[in-house]
């Protein structure tokens, strides 16, 4: 079956090194997975292969951008790959963000399918196939995260043949004609089928995938679970990615973050609170769920005054123009609606442009009554996941573009793009009873406890031919791994 040694890949790296006014600080990114692959990593050793993105990340590594990790206790070994800034605007911002990511999310209309952007797409690609050549064992096993390293697996496939290469999709993968858009689409293909195994996150991605193989390489053979391309197989299967489901049901009940949660409401002195977090993202249906507020508002007049929308929308690449012009008319949308029906004292839309500390983020969780969660599209979406988790009768008003909604059918399910549809689920939501609230809390559990992060990485990684129990190494809570400085990041040197 080969070895059980991993090299990891995915765009961000698990420790950041970051040179402030104080010195250099070690970061451990937010986020459920980089929290959910470190253990992983310590436990089958290898590398992860990620770009070197902190300012002080050259100067903590090796010549060759190799740093053992964790630093205070090292289980792996890091090895960063440097990026030039025009290869970062390029290939990351470039054509990660403005051709993969729209047309995958069907905005195709936002895409810009710069030959430069692919160009730089190639090069990278090759950095990072060499990386991995070099770093995987005979018989070794090379796990690739998401849409940055399409061509990888082909690349490391014609050099070592003999490994065995997986890559999970975070994001949606959309109908064949969609993705049909990008002049380079044969070449993508070609590139993941470089994998043996190829997870996403629902049934119809997998369809999807394997109707736009059938298109594109009529040579191949085309089954329901897999392609039969030259004497090589790819199985392609959905693994629905899911949250450390113990660790914040264990944070919910803490004492501490409950009494917080209940003073911030206090201070709040409204009967109903709605919630929702994303990053600033199109594919986030953040302007939608105004408007629908704004019905909901319009249509049930004595709700005015008694409800608050609270939205934290976390900046994300601002470099690109969408993001920016999306940002304006979410911004202009919450003057308008306040401007509308704002009183001296009620605020009906209060929106933070903002990342939120976790422990902040849960006790927005434990203390709304309602989560809106309606992306126009999203791969999974684990915040509808985390609310459910937290609140004991929380109403979840989910899309039903979001993955996460072919499991969680016990939520509302609205359709985002109908405004009034989105606004009656609202004024069903605040007037739910408290036995509702709970039987549907409890249906929602049922399915995020029993898919979670770890039934995730041991079905994928089961799939794959690697037989362990992730659920008995991490016991930690939500925030992840720490990350003390590497002595040698205190004495030495920057590199020239
Ligand atoms: P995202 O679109 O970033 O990633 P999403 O699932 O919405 O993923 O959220 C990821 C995490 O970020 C959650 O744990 C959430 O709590 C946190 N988060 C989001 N906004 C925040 C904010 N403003 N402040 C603090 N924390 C915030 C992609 C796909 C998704 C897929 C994930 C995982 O687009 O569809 O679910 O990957 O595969």
């Amino acid at each position: 079956m080969g070895s059980n040694r991993i090299v990891l890949m995915s765009n961000r790296e698990p420790y950041v090194h970051e040179r402030s006014k104080r010195g250099i600080k070690c970061r451990v990114p937010a986020g459920g997975l980089v929290a959910a692959l470190d253990p992983v990593m310590r436990m089958t050793g290898g590398t992860w292969i990620a770009w070197g993105s902190g300012s002080a990340d050259m100067e903590t590594s090796g010549p060759e951008g190799r740093i053992q990790v964790p630093v205070e206790d090292p289980r792996y070994t890091l090895r960063r790959i440097w990026l030039t800034t025009k290869e970062v605007a390029d290939y990351y911002y470039g054509f990660s963000n403005r051709v993969i990511w729209p047309v995958c999310h069907m905005f195709q209309e936002n895409a810009l399918f710069e030959k430069e952007y692919w160009e730089t797409y190639k090069k990278v690609n090759a950095k990072f196939a060499a990386a991995a050549v070099e770093e995987l064992e005979h018989d070794g096993r090379l796990w690739i995260q998401d849409i940055h390293y399409c061509l990888v697996p082909r690349l490391v496939r014609e050099e070592r043949p003999e490994v065995s290469i997986a890559l999970f999709w975070h994001v949606p993968f959309p109908a064949v004609e969609t993705f049909a858009c990008i002049p380079w689409r044969k070449e993508l293909i070609m590139g993941l089928l470089g994998c043996d195994l190829i997870g996403f996150h629902s049934s119809a991605y997998v369809n999807n995938f394997l109707s736009t193989v059938k298109r594109e390489l009529p040579e191949a053979v085309v089954t329901s679970s897999a392609v039969e391309l030259n004497g090589r197989v790819t199985r392609a299967k959905s693994f629905p990615l899911g949250i450390d489901y113990e660790a914040y049901s264990s944070r919910g009940r803490d004492e501490r973050l409950r009494k917080r949660a209940a003073r911030m409401r206090k201070r709040m002195d409204i009967p109903h609170v709605i919630f929702a977090v994303d990053r600033l993202d199109y594919t986030k249906g953040i302007l939608n769920r105004f408007l629908a507020f704004e019905r909901f508002l319009e249509s049930n007049p004595k709700f005015v005054g008694k409800v608050s929308f609270i939205q934290v929308a976390s900046p994300t690449r601002e470099v690109i123009s969408e993001y920016r012009e999306m940002k304006r008319q979410v911004e202009e949308t919450v003057g308008r609606v306040n401007g509308r029906f704002q009183q001296p004292n009620w605020t009906p839309i209060i929106y933070m442009n903002r990342f939120v500390p976790q422990e902040e983020l849960m006790a927005y969780y434990i203390m709304a009554d309602v989560a809106m969660i309606t992306p126009v599209i999203d791969g999974m979406n684990l915040v509808a996941k985390e609310y459910i988790t937290l609140n004991d009768q929380g109403v979840l008003i989910l899309s039903e573009f979001a993955g996460a909604s072919e499991e969680m059918n016990a939520a509302l399910i609205v359709n985002p793009y109908d405004v009034e549809m989105s606004a009656r689920a609202i004024l069903k939501a605040l007037t739910m009873t408290t036995e509702e609230r709970e039987r549907n809390v409890h249906a929602l559990r049922k399915v995020v406890k029993e898919h979670d992060l770890y039934w995730w990485l041991d079905t994928f990684l089961s799939e794959w031919g690697i037989e362990l129990s992730s659920r008995d190494w991490n016991k930690g809570p939500p925030s992840g791994p720490s990350c003390p400085l590497p002595q040698r990041a205190l004495v030495g040197p920057p590199p020239s």
